[in-house]
């Protein structure tokens, strides 16, 4: 049996944005509204891979680096609430070109190698709060914070010892002169 493991390209957040995130969302969501995503992961999925076999992992890592593409910005200034799957997010009113290109293109890249791909529209957000099934009162945006995304990485999903936990693998830059927002 080949192993496997639970992989996704994601945006990693600046160590000072996931900090002010979390002072933020603290004020903002009462105990009872959800379960806080821990700091060190909150980032800005690309492309959920699922279980991927170490043959697959190379194929994919090998298109990361073929990938050419320049830096953007954008900024984290929207919150919403998808009751279904209990998630409370941030995310952006206005995704920027680049982001949903970076997107498009490791999602297409991930159908190719045989990666199921949701065919629901990408939404772009940072999992705030998980298992908020119940209404929650949201604030009217949030404080835009700003984020040059000069690159992206490939995670491993992990569960030990009750916790979900990502662990960075690799990153790839984005190289050239930035997109405005
Ligand atoms: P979420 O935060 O909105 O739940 C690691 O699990 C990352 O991959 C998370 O950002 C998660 O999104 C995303 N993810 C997990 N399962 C997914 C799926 N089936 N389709 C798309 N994204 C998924």
């Amino acid at each position: 049996m080949t192993s496997t493991r639970r992989l996704f390209f994601a945006i990693a957040l600046p160590d000072s944005v996931r900090q002010a995130i979390i002072g933020w969302r603290a004020g903002q969501f009462p105990y009872e509204a959800g379960r806080p995503v821990a700091a060190a992961n909150l980032h800005i999925t690309l492309a959920f891979l699922g279980e991927v076999s170490a043959n697959k992992e190379q194929a994919l890592r090998a298109a990361a680096m073929r990938l050419q593409q320049k830096p953007f910005t954008l900024a984290l200034d929207d919150c919403g609430h998808w009751p279904g799957s209990g998630v409370v997010w941030l995310g952006m009113k206005r995704a920027p070109r680049g982001l949903l290109q970076l997107a498009q293109r490791l999602r297409a890249q991930a159908a190719r190698n045989g990666c199921y791909q949701s065919p629901l529209p990408f939404h772009p957000h940072v999992t705030l709060l998980r298992q908020a099934r119940q209404a929650v009162a949201l604030p009217p945006g949030a404080p835009g914070w700003e984020i040059t995304v000069d690159g992206f990485s490939l995670y491993a999903s992990l569960f030990d010892n009750g916790r979900t936990r990502y662990m960075l693998l690799d990153s790839w830059p984005l190289a050239g002169r930035r997109d405005s927002v």
